[in-house]
């Protein structure tokens, strides 16, 4: 729930931004949360942070506000918090220890222009800027505990780490579509449901609506990775601005082959409409994105 005056107060009915006006909002609002000096360690984090990403997560979580019936301002800083999360992880996916990729939406991977020491050390300071981002949040102190319990929960044991770290070092015969599927609702999903899952907090959301949104995030999470894992086997640098056949673990693509994976993506945004109408504006900017990726789903 956000602080009383926060939405707007008219008898006109909450009209969705469109996904490109909260897209500049999100944009010009990461450019004011992260430091502006010339250190390296600011350099490197606004490098990491504001590149031309699809700001998909926070988008959701603005969404997810407004779907509920608050407004998207609402989740715009808790948005922006799970974007700098996002891509303190994109960063450590990059280094030479993990994927060792050499291009990142569009430029020269963060290690590869900064060195590793810097990498490291801005994907460090732009997760603990995160945190600081929710702290200092004009919400009520309940709202702003929530939402560090929800991003915390999905960065660490039971999210990305562990997800990673799973990924990384599964044994070859762990890796079965139950394995698989953990690894990526770790790695992937944990983040999109903490992101429409906060959103529907901070837009006044109640249990029900919070459930509905939980198996909303559930799903398209699933979704958005079997999708990366299409492209990383049948798209092209060109068209992805960074680097393909990096997956050398199996993934589902691997496992079921692309017929049934397009087929698996199909059912989960099915799933996703279901669970949050499949006319709301949630919804229709997720198909909109899959469309976007010319994926044939
Ligand atoms: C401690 C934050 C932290 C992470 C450590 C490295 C790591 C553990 C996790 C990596 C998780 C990861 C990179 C998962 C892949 C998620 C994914 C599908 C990324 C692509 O997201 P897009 O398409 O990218 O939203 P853009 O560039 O548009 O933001």
């Amino acid at each position: 729930m956000a602080i009383a005056g926060a939405r707007p107060q008219t008898n006109t009915p909450y009209a969705p931004a469109s996904s490109a006006e909260l897209h500049l909002q999100v944009q010009a609002r990461l450019v004011e949360l992260v430091p502006a000096d010339n250190s390296l360690l600011s350099i490197s984090a606004r490098e990491a942070l504001l590149g031309p990403g699809k700001r998909v997560r926070p988008l959701l979580a603005m969404m997810a506000a407004g779907h509920v019936g608050g407004a998207a301002e609402d989740a715009l800083d808790y948005g922006c918090a799970i974007e700098m999360v996002h891509a303190a992880s994109l960063v450590l996916d990059d280094l030479p220890c993990m994927d060792d990729a050499a291009l990142r939406r569009g430029q020269p991977t963060l290690h590869r222009r900064r060195g590793e020491d810097a990498a490291v050390l801005a994907a460090v300071a732009l997760l603990n800027q995160s945190t600081r981002v929710i702290l200092q949040t004009p919400l009520h102190i309940e709202d702003r505990l929530a939402a560090i319990d929800l991003l915390t929960h999905a960065v660490g044991f039971e999210g990305l780490a562990q997800g990673q770290m799973r990924d990384l070092r599964d044994a070859p015969g762990d890796r079965d579509a139950a394995g698989l599927r953990q690894i990526n609702d770790l790695k992937t999903g944990a983040l999109f449901i903490a992101a429409v899952q906060g959103g529907a907090r901070l837009g006044g959301g109640d249990e029900a609506d919070i459930a509905r949104l939980t198996a909303f995030g559930e799903a398209i999470g699933f979704a958005f990775q079997l999708c990366d894992d299409l492209l990383d086997a049948y798209s092209t640098v060109e068209a992805l601005g960074k680097d393909v056949g990096q997956d050398d673990e199996a993934t589902f693509v691997d496992l079921w082959g692309e017929g049934r994976v397009r087929a698996a993506v199909r059912q989960s945004l099915t799933r996703a409409g279901d669970a949050v109408g499949h006319d709301s504006a949630l919804n229709q900017y997720v198909l909109a994105l899959f469309r976007h990726a010319d994926l044939g789903v």
